[in-house]
């Protein structure tokens, strides 16, 4: 399987992270990326290109202009300002509060932010605009007929909304590749969610739609980041009623549970029969991640590649998350190697 890789991931490189109180270095970092490289090579994966360049209109058919705009400009207003650290949202419009976007870059961070844990930094945008041209040109691998394609994106995308960033996350690359293949060329296309945390963003984007099909499985919201979305319960709306599916599990769950949860997914999106499949490939429900709290080996990662590859849909794997940095490669490739046997 060929492999779609930007060296310009590394322009995300933020200092600060807001966990447990403290700014602390980011879970979500360049050596993420290195890991799971070195696997590929290592592991005699397949060819590894580097992304062609598309513009924002891709970008554009899943967010809104002026969120899109607010990423461009954020990291230069923010420093106009004078504060010294990275820019970190602090204030949001709460509940019975007013949705309208403020002037100052504090009052809209807060509008466009959904957590205060990403830190905005120098060189942000333009990794975030490098990893959608690796998720778009892993798409045009599929419209040029490939069955399987693996964009390594970074940053990730998942839980970035039509108008909000947060999780790590910016552009939704797993949802701007799977419009894509929307416009040019197929009228079903499923996302299959298998990152830890719940697909807020890609849910949120397409949820009144039925032409995008939307499965996740992911750590219950009662117990895990991002809290506000991701019940069973949400199964679409208007048109999209139907069209969206989450699998919400407790902590400690093995692949013995989630592996279950696979197979009503998969079978799900079968009889769905969509043309392409768009993988959201996080591999935090690894056993050792340091955020996340379900327990799948290394080993269950192969077995979750064979199960989604025995759809024989052709699939297009979108990197998310995974914050072992020592086994994130492995467990990346193990899928990839499942996928393909
Ligand atoms: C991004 B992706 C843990 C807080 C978690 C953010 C997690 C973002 C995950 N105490 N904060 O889905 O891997
Ligand atoms: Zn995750």
């Amino acid at each position: 399987m060929k492999t779609i890789y930007s060296e310009l991931h590394r322009l995300r490189n933020a200092k600060t992270e807001l966990y447990g109180g403290e700014l602390v270095q980011p879970f979500e970092r360049p050596s993420r990326a290195d890991m799971v490289i070195k696997a590929v090579r290592e592991f005699s994966l397949g060819e590894i290109e580097e992304p062609d360049v598309f513009s924002l209109d891709p970008v554009l058919a899943v967010h809104d202009a002026d969120f899109v705009e607010f990423l461009e400009v954020v990291w230069v207003e923010w420093q106009k300002t004078g504060y010294a650290g990275e820019a970190i949202a602090s204030v949001w419009p709460a509940r019975r509060m007013q949705l309208r976007v403020p002037n100052f870059i504090e009052g809209k961070l807060g509008y466009y932010a959904l957590a205060a844990e990403t830190s905005i930094s120098e060189g942000t945008w333009p990794a975030a605009v490098a990893s959608k041209d690796v998720a778009l040109t892993g798409a045009q691998g599929l419209l040029n007929g490939e069955q399987g394609v693996f964009s390594l994106c970074r940053p990730p995308g998942h839980h970035a909304a039509s108008d909000m960033f947060g999780g790590y996350c910016f552009l939704n690359n797993a949802a701007i590749a799977a419009q894509y293949l929307r416009d040019y060329g197929a009228e079903r296309i499923a996302i299959l969610d298998i990152d830890f945390h719940h697909g807020n963003g890609t849910q949120d984007i397409f949820y009144e739609r039925d032409d995008v099909l939307f499965c996740s499985l992911h750590g219950a919201p009662e117990d895990a980041f991002p809290y506000f979305l991701g019940y069973a319960d949400e199964t679409g709306l208007n048109a999209g009623t139907g069209y969206n599916r989450n699998y919400p599990m407790p902590p400690g769950t093995t692949f013995a549970q989630w592996g279950k949860s696979l197979t009503d997914a998969l079978a799900h999106i079968e009889r769905f029969s969509p043309k392409y499949l768009v993988v959201s490939l996080g591999v935090d429900a690894f056993e050792n991640d340091p955020i996340s709290f379900f327990k799948l080996t290394s080993a269950n990662f192969h077995s979750a590649g064979e199960m989604i590859g025995s759809l024989g849909i052709p699939t297009l794997f979108v990197m998310e998350g995974g914050y072992d940095v020592e086994e994130v490669g492995i467990n990346v490739v193990n899928v990839l190697k499942g996928y393909e046997a």
